[in-house]
């Protein structure tokens, strides 16, 4: 156990992000098979910190300038390293690095290609409505609101204005997506089951259950009946409802959290995982 180095890390996330949720999940999928220190080489030390999306916190200037310069969650900040990982997907496979097994050799090409799949669909469209207006209409304005001001740092303005483009590039494509689902073959559990899960779940949550092929829906909701998914969710549905009040009085915000999970990496022989 001594010669065990400790990694901290810090997930930056909020409770009913898709792709937060795909992290988390993830996280807890490893968890189940990675609690002994037998063999392993490192333990990775992972504290939550929830970002209150619905007051804008992914746009506060300490979080676009040092975090993250898309203004997005997930994003995975490891000690001592400058560099964050800004995406579900490169942090899944960051994951996989340390638990080959979620990413199994015979069925990794077939996974990255059903992932590269999910990902092109942008997550926000499996919840919009369709809309007669125009698509500017799902950008959300608090971006302007603090381009409004003339009380912020040159630095911030800039990355804020950064984060406008980012947005006008990819926001607009939600309006016009086609929703579609990918199933693919699996062992399991893999980084695959991570995403799809919480995905399938997302389309059933926003009511479109009818997108989903009806294996895909029996498989999510037989996962879900699983204590990570619990962890995860704690009962609630992906996409926020009235009943659960505001996050920030119902989630515990606060910056120094203790480790939500500690994983154990395997050695690369010891064939853990
Ligand atoms: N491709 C990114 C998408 C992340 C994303 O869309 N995050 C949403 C929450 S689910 C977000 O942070 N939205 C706020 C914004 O874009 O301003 C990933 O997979 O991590």
């Amino acid at each position: 156990m001594d010669d065990i180095i400790s990694v901290y890390c810090t997930l930056y996330c909020y409770p009913f992000s898709l792709y937060s949720i795909m992290v988390k999940y993830l996280i807890r999928l490893i968890e189940r098979s990675a609690k002994s220190h037998d063999g392993a080489s490192r333990a990775l030390k992972i504290r939550e910190r929830l970002l209150d999306l619905q007051h804008d916190e992914n746009i506060a200037e300490w979080y676009i300038l040092d975090v993250n310069r898309k203004g997005q969650v997930p994003t995975m900040a490891i000690k001592g390293d400058r560099s964050r990982i800004t995406d579900s997907l490169d942090i899944s496979y960051w994951l996989c690095d340390m638990f080959p097994n979620l990413l199994p050799c015979q069925y990794e090409a077939i996974i990255r290609r059903l992932l590269r799949d999910l990902h092109d669909i942008e997550g926000i469209s499996i919840t919009i409505r369709r809309r007669d207006g125009p698509e500017e209409d799902l950008i959300d304005p608090c971006v302007d609101d603090m381009l409004a001001r003339d009380d912020i740092s040159p630095e911030y303005r800039q990355a804020l204005e950064a984060k406008k483009i980012f947005d006008d590039s990819h926001v607009p494509k939600a309006s016009h997506h086609v929703n579609q689902l990918a199933l693919g073959r699996r062992g399991g559990p893999t980084v695959l089951d991570a995403q799809i899960v919480p995905f399938v779940t997302r389309v059933e949550d926003a009511g479109r259950a009818r997108l989903a092929p009806e294996t895909l829906l029996r498989y999510a909701a037989a996962r879900r009946a699983s204590p990570e998914w619990d962890v995860v969710m704690g009962g609630k549905s992906t996409i926020w409802r009235k009943e659960y009040g505001q996050v920030c009085d119902t989630y515990d915000m606060s910056a120094d959290l203790p480790p939500a999970a500690t994983l154990f990496v395997p050695r690369p022989s010891s064939g853990l995982v």
